[in-house]
């Protein structure tokens, strides 16, 4: 599971590091005059050489809390004694996203002609695996099959990273320290209880391993040895993997025979307030003009069932309802972007096209700097967004869709480009 990292805290803290260097720069030549190129990397060294010796001292403290919990010396010496800083951890951390991609860019590429075709293959290939975790698990093998395809593009893609090494680096200083610890911890209790060896904890840099991409703590808690061998391999065995997957959907709620997401269209005029933040039956929905995009009119056991309304590009864009199972999947990765592309590419691989109305391709997104201005413009204006850290959230949606409602616009939450510009130009 992919997290999603918001990135201004190092940036601050790499800023005082900066500063500090500097300063030691300065004293360092008043005393003694020497040329800047030496001087630089004399203090390029004293700074690497701290950086060590805090890591080292970090690991003799987080050894002495852990022997405290009760884990076994030679278990910490294994692990978080050989630990070793992880360079492109820290420098993926602090990594600033200078563009966003548009929703419907980030569909397509999660349900591309070459990730379905490969998924239907995988499907064939797997069929009575399937069939097992279909019979034990009750989540559909498309969604499986998505979730393998989109997470590690059907266990081919890995990651290459110690995990320890990762999480050691994480939880050493910086902003993710709380995760970093809580992870390294939940990795000693993987290997301790033995459902996995030291030797298989290899991941992404951000810590998630095998075919799923499970954190460590999502590991312990859900993954399963569905092949029973004895070994909890979400690297290897493709049985683990996917029944850890339906594990994890099963145990967030997942109910058999309810939908993710439907295509629907809405009458002219229609209140977008109500969109994201009103669940309600279908029925309720279908009083309000809601009707399926297909022409067809929901059946009376879908009427039944409560939906919230999704609008993820706009009253242009397509319109969806969302149901339990959405906010399931949500659970696995907290992101609307990331649900809609599991749930694109599942429907693929069962010849459906879940979303058929065009997106707002036209319309040039607002880049990661725009929707910093925009919060700060909304804030200014008394839209409150909780704050300006350039991710639309629901608090920065809210104030979008009051802004929206102030200015006779539909109040769907989202901001076309025109709409920013009208946003930020001063009103005379
Ligand atoms: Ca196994």
């Amino acid at each position: 599971m992919r997290m999603i990292i918001p990135t201004l805290l190092l940036s601050v803290s790499l800023t005082a590091c900066a500063s500090t260097s500097q300063q030691s720069a300065i004293l360092a030549s008043d005393a003694v005059p020497a040329p800047t190129a030496v001087m630089t990397a004399a203090t390029a060294a004293t700074s690497e050489l701290s950086q060590q010796q805090r890591f080292e001292a970090w690991k003799a403290d987080f050894t002495r809390r852990a022997l405290a919990k009760g884990y076994a010396p030679n278990l910490l010496a294994a692990t978080i004694g050989r630990a070793q800083i992880n360079e492109r951890a820290l420098e993926r951390d602090a990594d600033q996203p200078e563009f966003t991609r548009p929703v419907w860019s980030y569909i397509q590429t999660a349900a591309s002609p070459d990730r379905v075709s490969r998924g239907k293959a995988e499907l064939a290939e797997h069929n009575a695996q399937f069939n097992r975790l279909e019979a034990t698990y009750g989540v559909p093998r498309h969604v499986l099959a998505a979730i393998w395809g989109l997470e590690s593009s059907y266990g081919r893609i890995l990651g290459t990273h110690n995990i320890i090494d990762s999480l050691a680096t994480f939880a050493f200083e910086g902003r993710r320290t709380t995760f970093g610890e809580t992870q390294l911890f939940a990795t000693l209790d993987l290997i301790q209880s033995g459902s996995v060896r030291a030797d298989q904890l290899v991941g992404s840099w951000a810590g998630a391993m095998g075919m799923t991409q499970f954190i460590p703590s999502t590991f312990r808690d859900y993954a399963v040895d569905f092949d029973g061998n004895g070994n909890t391999d979400l690297w290897t065995s493709e049985l683990d993997a996917l029944a850890s997957a339906a594990n994890y959907l099963t145990r967030s709620g997942w109910k058999p025979g309810v939908p993710v997401m439907s295509e629907v269209v809405v009458p002219a005029n229609f209140d977008y307030s109500k969109s994201e933040t009103v669940k309600q039956s279908v029925a309720a929905w279908t009083a309000l003009g809601v009707k399926p995009s297909n022409g067809m009119r929901f059946s009376d056991a879908a009427s039944q069932m409560e939906a919230k309304l999704l609008v993820p590009a706009g009253h242009r864009g397509p319109k969806l309802l969302t149901f339990h199972n959405f906010d399931v999947i949500k659970r696995y990765n907290n992101s609307t972007s990331y649900v809609m592309g599991i749930t694109t590419l599942a429907s693929a691989l069962n010849d459906y096209t879940v979303i058929r109305t065009p997106w707002p391709e036209g319309d040039e997104p607002l880049s990661f700097i725009d929707k910093q201005r925009m919060q700060e413009t909304l804030t200014a204006m008394g839209y409150d967004t909780q704050g300006v850290d350039g991710l639309i959230g629901p608090a920065t949606r809210r104030a979008i869709r009051a802004w929206q409602s102030a200015n006779g616009l539909p109040a769907d939450g989202y901001v076309e480009r025109s709409q920013y510009l009208r946003m930020i130009t001063p009103q005379r």
